[in-house]
Order: structure tokens, then C-alpha cells, then sequence
């Protein structure tokens, strides 16, 4: 199906709805949290009684997004006319506890940009050249207006779907911009969504916590004998000698990546009784979703994650062969 025949289902879809319960994943990012508020915001616009759920709540960096003060841990209804999941990948990325209110709509309509295996929904919007989901909600809302000949898109709704390309494009740095996405923000700039201040908001407003992490993290910094896989840790001890959260090691692994000739980079931390994962690649053949596959997650090429319940040091250990037996099937990039 192509994205525009889903659209038009969509837009279709939602005339006919009046109770939606929308989702995006856990752990969400600037681009789960964009969408879902930009999809809430079109949503009440249309006249729908509209519910954003996300299982994890939503992290202080985004907390200034209008709107997340609507978002719930849990939907507050048993059922809904229509069901919508933004930027998730697969069903179960909204979290456990979500999936049964899911599994009960008669439409489940599925926005987003990674390329999952056996996609699920009603409905699919999928584009993986988009750049961010909150590109192709951008292309929903303004269907819609064309559709009801009404103005939509505002400066709130701005702000939401910039987040969603800021983060999801380290800031316009990754090779996913397309010129469509410059064109979208250029839009949304002249709508009072300039990027600067959130980028400021989201990465420049670092808790002390995160900075602190980040000195520990570098300084249990290792990496494979020809250096193009590179690896860090958090242990418990290390989040509870700093009292932080695993909100605050947010952004840690782009410093591994960023090391020269480093074609993947890995971030291990130990939380509540786990193991969770972030893996990076340098753009090139390197595919750290098939890496998050491996171990029960996933993800986008460049951007992944995953998490298991085992002991750290065979975790590190298994992950970490697993990506440079990866790499050994192709030179660095
Ligand atoms: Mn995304």
C-alpha cells in the first residue's frame, strides 16, 4: 500500500471515529513524544475525544512539549472506535500492560518510519525515508485540512513535530534528512518552531546527574582490538553513587560513537534487574537493528536497542562479539 493510500484511509477512518486511544513506545524519545502530542493535538482539532498513553510517562527533557500534561501511564477507557501507534516499530514496544487495549479496537492504524518485520495495524503509514514519524504526521494533518478546508497545523502542533525531527536527526546531522525534511521544518520555523531552542531544551539542559554519568561512563570506555567496536557501562552502584535515573544517562552512547573509526557503538547499563542497551552505528554497512534482533529488540540501521535479563559482564561479552562478528563480513566503513 502506498503511504498516500494510507493516508487517505486514515483521514477516512477518523471521520467516522469519536473515541481514539493513541500510543507510542517505552523509553520514549523526542520523536515518540512529538508525534503522540501532534497526533492528540489534530485529534481534539477534529472534534475526537482523543486519550495519549504512554506506559513510561514522559521524560523531563520533553515536559515543556504543549500538551503532555494530557499523557497517561494507562488508557483510561476499556474500549476505543480506533486505536493509533506512532514511531513504535512493533505491537509490544507500547509496553505489556497497553497491548490488550490495542489488541480490542476494531482499527489499529500504525504511524511510522522504522522498518519492522511483519508490521502490525489496521491501517499502516510506513515510510522508512521519512526522517522522523512526526514528518508523516505532518502529511495526516495536512490532509486533513485539505479535507475539511480548516486550519490545523498551529504553533503548538510546530513545536511537537520539530521535536520529533530535531531528535530523531541528532539535530540535522544524520543522513536520514531528506529534502523533504528541511522542508517541513522550514514550515514549521516560519510557524515559530525554530530548532535552536529545543535543541537547547533537549540536549543542552543536562542534569548534573547526566554529566556526572557521563565522566564514569567515558572512563569505563573499551573497545575490540582493530577499535571499530566501542563499549561503556553503568552498574547499579554507579547510578545509585550519583542517585540517578536512567533518564539521565540519556545521550551517552553518541560520545562512543563519535570515536574515530568506531563503526558500532554499545551503552550497557544495569536497571532494576536488567540489562538495557543502546546500540549506534556510523552510517555505512553496519546494521544495529539486525544486532538488537539478535537479542530481542530493535530499531532503526543506525539507532537501536534491546534488553535482557542477564548478568552485565556476559551480556558485554555476548553483545559485543555479536557486533564485531557482524563487522567481520564487511571492511570499515
Ligand atoms: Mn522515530
Amino acid at each position: 500500500v502506498s503511504i498516500g493510500i494510507a493516508l487517505e484511509q486514515t483521514a477516512d477512518a477518523l471521520e467516522r471515529a469519536h473515541h481514539v486511544v493513541v500510543a507510542s513506545h517505552v523509553n520514549p524519545d523526542g520523536d515518540a513524544v512529538g508525534s503522540l502530542l501532534a497526533l492528540t493535538h489534530l485529534f481534539t482539532a477534529l472534534g475526537l475525544a482523543a486519550d495519549p498513553v504512554l506506559v513510561d510517562g514522559v521524560p523531563e527533557i520533553y515536559r515543556w512539549l504543549p500538551g503532555m500534561e494530557r499523557i497517561q501511564r494507562s488508557a483510561p477507557r476499556p474500549d476505543y472506535d480506533i486505536g493509533v501507534i506512532c514511531d513504535a516499530g512493533a505491537l509490544i514496544r507500547v509496553g505489556s500492560s497497553l497491548v490488550p487495549t490495542f489488541e480490542r479496537v476494531p482499527i489499529l492504524i500504525n504511524i511510522d518510519h522504522h522498518i519492522a518485520d511483519g508490521s502490525f495495524g489496521t491501517i499502516q503509514v510506513i515510510d522508512d525515508k521519512a526522517a522522523a514519524t512526526t514528518e508523516l504526521v505532518y502529511d495526516l494533518i495536512r490532509l486533513m485540512e485539505a479535507r475539511r478546508g480548516q486550519t490545523i497545523l498551529n504553533a503548538d502542533i510546530a513545536q511537537c513535530l520539530m521535536t520529533g525531527i530535531v531528535t530523531d536527526t541528532g539535530s540535522f546531522k544524520y543522513p536520514n534528512v531528506r529534502p523533504q525534511t528541511l522542508e517541513i521544518a522550514g514550515v514549521l520555523t516560519a510557524l515559530g518552531a525554530h530548532p535552536a531552542p529545543i535543541n537547547e531544551l533537549v540536549y543542552e539542559s543536562r542534569s548534573y546527574a547526566n554529566v556526572k554519568l557521563l565522566g564514569r561512563a567515558l572512563e569505563q570506555l573499551q573497545r575490540s582490538q582493530d577499535g571499530r567496536v566501542a563499549w561503556t557501562f553503568l552498574s547499579k552502584e554507579d547510578f545509585v553513587e550519583f542517585n540517578a535515573t536512567d533518564e539521565d544517562s540519556e545521550g551517552i552512547v553518541n560520545h562512543v560513537r563519535a570515536i574515530r573509526g568506531v563503526d558500532i557503538a554499545i551503552f550497557f547499563r544495569e536497571i532494576g534487574g536488567k540489562i538495557r542497551i543502546s546500540l549506534r552505528a556510523r552510517d555505512g554497512q553496519a546494521d544495529v537493528n539486525k544486532l538488537a534482533n539478535q537479542f530481542g529488540g530493535g530499531g532503526h540501521r543506525l539507532a537501536a536497542g534491546c534488553s535482557v535479563e542477564m548478568p552485565l559482564s556476559v551480556v558485554m561479552n555476548a553483545v559485543a562479539a555479536a557486533a564485531q562478528s557482524q563487522l567481520s563480513t564487511f571492511p570499515a566503513s
